[in-house]
Order: structure tokens, then C-alpha cells, then sequence
């Protein structure tokens, strides 16, 4: 029997309860991974922190960080808390560089993620009653695992596509009329034009709303899908490290994604200190995991930059909202000393009209940087004359240096020429690094 995941006794609980709960099942998880991960442990006693220190989540700041390189270093079974017989699943990162993270779970982990994923699906209005379209890949990455296990749990009839063959989940999405689209933003902007293209009117398809996320994107991309598709777009977060899509997810207010704090606590540091930062103020993602038997992270250093609210939030629930990730800092590039993110170049392009299809290239010549910017014009830009193209040319160049501080050159290139994505999309070619 499907149960009601939207589990108001713990979403809503006032914020002293989930200090109180925090702080309880932090001091039973520090213990669990000083007994049993003897990599932690050797970063505990170098710290000169025992398990008696951590009293509550007041605490927390005293235990060391674990990093990206921590994962590479203890891959594939150093950050292992349970035996390996006790675990059923392994997921994956897409890594594209170095050794891919390898995330053991238990079956007790794989529960209370999908569960975080059915809140996810619940939030956004799902029921039992919905056809729920999973287009996010299946296999080692865990967004097509972890939509699927929770639109189950929902009781939603679940359609596992995973990404791929457009036309294919168009039929299907049509045919068996699905409610809920699970999928990245930039897939679910290519579906949105493919219907069109198809022939299709945005209240042709029945869907309501839509579950995005695995990458970032913008407000400005946000209204776009919406107006494509005919639905209301949420944003879900997550990531393998910490178990998946589904660490925090946005409700109908669509304001800010809630991070499901009875199962992960999250802090803000100075991303060059380490210092925590205040609520409110901008810095990197760290979550230290306080239910996870079989892969607990501690106080991990996403490297995502964001906010924390705990203003209180329209649709009741109580839990601690992030802002949407403005990237990553090792997606944040440096272009002559200025730091560039993709998603300002996104929300110019999509003030001015333009689609989200765009590559940055940035290079180095004779030791200056160049940022190039691709951008593919709409269909009736096609027939203007070269005057007017470059025209455009120079009037989004002239918009992007306003928003980024330095210039860029723009070329506007034929419509579809940029390759579109079925998952994460690749928007920026750092071409120094070859150099280097
Ligand atoms: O991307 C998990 C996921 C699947 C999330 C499906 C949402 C939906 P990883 O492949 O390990 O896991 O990548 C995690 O992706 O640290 C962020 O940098 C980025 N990311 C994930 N969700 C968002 C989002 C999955 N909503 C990394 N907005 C994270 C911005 C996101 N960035």
C-alpha cells in the first residue's frame, strides 16, 4: 500500500526538535564511523577530536572535513562503515575526471532515499493517481534509480524511460499520458522543442509538473521550460556522495529547495577558510550524513556555492531551504582575474530571447585569456542580413559584459548547430588546461 510521503510530522517540525533529533543521531553516527572507518578515524586523532567531544550539532565544527580527494584516496572501500555483505547497491558518479566516487548503500540507505525522492514527488503535487515519466539515466548514475524508487514508493504508475530517443518518450509521453517528467533542465528544454517541433501545442500533453535538476539552471530557463511544456517546474538537488537526487527538493512555492535535515545536516563554510558561515551568507554546501549506515559522509565539502534560509516557507514546511546552486567552484572559471559563472551567460541569453544553447570556449592566447560565446540564433534571426546578425552579436557581447565585468565575443551560430544534451549538459570548453 502506498503511504502518504508527505510526512508532515518531520518536514514541519519546529526548528529546536530538529536541532534536538540532529544533534541525537550525530552523536550515535560519530561514533558508528570512529568505530568502523579507519580513514576518519586517522583524520579524527589528527585533529585530536574523540567521539565524546561531539555532544550535539554545536559541535560539528570541531570534526574534520572530508573532500573529493579524501573519496579518490580511499577508493574504493576506505570510506566503507558497514561490511560489504551488508550492502546491496553500489552508484556512481559520472566523473570525468580522475576515479570515479564509488557510494555503498544498505538496504536501509536505499529506504530513506527513495523516500527523500517520494517527498521530492509529493511536494510537487504527485499522487498514486499519476504517470510519472523517469528520463534521467538508469545505471551507475543515481538520478533514474533514485526517481524511480520514489515515484514506487508514491504509488505513482512509473514510466522508467531513462534518457534517450526523444521521439520515442514523446510517444510514450503523449500515448500513456504522464502527469510528472522526471529529467535534467536541459533535457527537458530539448523535449520542449522537439513537441514543438513535432507539431505539438504546450497543453497538447498532460503533464503538470516537472522534477529537474542534476545540473544548474536558471530562473530564466525555468520559465522557458514551463512555457514549452505547459507545467510547473521544480528544482531537486543532490548528489551520489550523499546518496542521490532528493537531498533537498522545492515545494509548490518554488522558492528555494527544503533539505531533508532529519536525515542530512547542512552547513555554508568560506570555501578558502573553512570557516562556517552565518545563514544567509554565500559559500560551499557541506553535509554530514546522520542516518547512513553503509557510506556516512562527514561535514563533505560539496563544492557547490549557495545560501541557506530558514525563513519560513509558504507551504509549511519547516526545514532549512538552499537557494538554487549558482555552480560549483570548480565550475567557476577565471577569465583575466574576473570569476565567471555559466549560469550568468545563461540569464543573459534568456533576457534577451535567446534559447538556452550556448558553449563557452575560453582559451588562452599570448597569454591573455579569451572567452568565446556560442549561441545559436532563433529560427527567424536565420534569414537577417550579416549587418544584422552582427548587430545581435554586439548587443548580447555588450549585455554579458554588464553582468560579467569583462567582455566576451559572441558569434551566433545556425539554429541547432550546438549539440543538445539527454543528460547533464556540457556547456563550457576550458581549453587553457591543454596548455597547461
Ligand atoms: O546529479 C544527483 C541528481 C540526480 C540530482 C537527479 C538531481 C536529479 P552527481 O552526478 O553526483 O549527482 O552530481 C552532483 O550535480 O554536486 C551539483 O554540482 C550538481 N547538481 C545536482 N543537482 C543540482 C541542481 C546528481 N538542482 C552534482 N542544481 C552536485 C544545480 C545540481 N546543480
Amino acid at each position: 500500500m502506498a503511504q502518504n510521503y508527505y510526512q508532515k510530522e518531520a518536514e514541519t517540525m519546529p526548528y529546536e526538535q530538529i536541532r534536538a533529533l540532529q544533534s541525537e543521531k550525530l552523536v550515535k553516527q560519530v561514533k558508528h564511523v570512529y568505530e568502523n572507518v579507519p580513514y576518519y578515524r586517522d583524520l579524527m586523532d589528527k585533529k585530536g577530536v574523540k567521539p565524546e567531544d561531539i555532544k550535539g550539532v554545536d559541535d560539528l565544527h570541531k570534526l574534520p572535513f572530508l573532500t573529493k580527494a579524501d573519496l579518490r584516496e580511499a577508493y574504493p572501500y576506505g570510506l566503507l562503515a558497514k561490511p560489504l555483505s551488508d550492502c546491496v547497491r553500489i552508484q556512481s558518479t559520472s566523473g570525468t575526471t580522475g576515479k570515479r566516487v564509488v557510494a555503498f548503500y544498505t538496504q536501509n540507505d536505499i529506504d530513506m532515499w527513495e523516500e527523500c525522492c517520494a517527498r521530492a514527488i509529493v511536494a510537487v503535487g504527485g499522487t498514486k493517481e499519476d504517470v510519472c515519466q523517469v528520463c534521467y539515466g538508469y545505471g551507475l548514475f543515481t538520478g533514474g534509480p533514485g526517481l524511480n524508487g520514489g515515484s514506487h514508493k508514491v504509488g505513482c504508475l512509473t514510466l522508467p524511460m531513462s534518457s534517450g530517443n526523444t521521439e520515442r518518450q514523446i510517444q510514450f509521453m503523449m500515448d500513456l499520458k504522464s502527469n510528472i517528467l522526471c529529467c535534467t533542465p536541459s533535457y527537458a528544454a530539448y523535449i520542449g522543442e522537439t513537441l514543438k517541433e513535432m507539431g505539438y501545442k504546450p497543453e497538447d500533453n498532460h503533464l503538470k509538473a516537472g522534477i529537474f535538476g542534476a545540473e544548474p539552471w536558471t530562473e530564466e530557463m525555468r520559465r522557458d521550460i514551463e512555457k514549452s511544456l505547459g507545467i510547473k517546474a521544480y528544482d531537486i538537488y543532490g548528489l551520489t556522495e550523499i546518496s542521490g537526487p532528493g537531498v533537498s527538493f522545492e515545494c509548490q512555492a518554488q522558492n528555494g529547495m527544503h533539505i531533508n535535515e532529519d536525515h542530512f545536516i547542512a552547513e555554508i563554510i568560506d570555501p578558502e577558510t573553512g570557516e562556517v558561515l552565518p545563514e544567509g551568507e554565500k559559500g560551499e554546501l557541506v553535509f554530514t550524513c546522520i542516518d547512513k549506515e553503509a557510506f556516512p559522509m562527514m561535514r563533505y565539502r560539496t563544492r557547490d556555492i549557495c545560501v541557506l534560509s530558514r525563513e519560513q516557507c509558504s507551504c509549511g514546511r519547516t526545514f532549512v531551504r538552499m537557494r538554487k546552486p549558482m555552480g560549483r567552484s570548480d565550475d567557476m572559471l577565471i577569465i583575466r582575474g574576473v570569476n565567471v559563472f555559466p549560469s550568468q551567460i545563461e540569464t543573459v541569453l534568456i533576457q534577451k530571447g535567446y534559447s538556452s544553447n550556448y558553449l563557452i570556449e575560453v582559451d588562452r592566447v599570448n597569454n591573455n585569456d579569451t572567452l568565446d560565446v556560442l549561441v545559436e540564433m532563433n529560427p527567424e534571426h536565420f534569414s537577417d542580413t550579416v549587418k544584422d546578425i552582427e548587430k545581435r552579436e554586439r548587443d548580447l557581447a555588450d549585455a554579458m559584459r554588464t553582468m560579467l565585468g569583462i567582455g566576451p565575443k559572441v558569434h551566433l551560430v545556425a539554429p541547432k548547430s550546438i549539440q543538445r544534451s539527454e543528460g547533464k549538459a556540457v556547456r563550457v570548453i576550458d581549453k587553457r588546461k591543454l596548455h597547461d
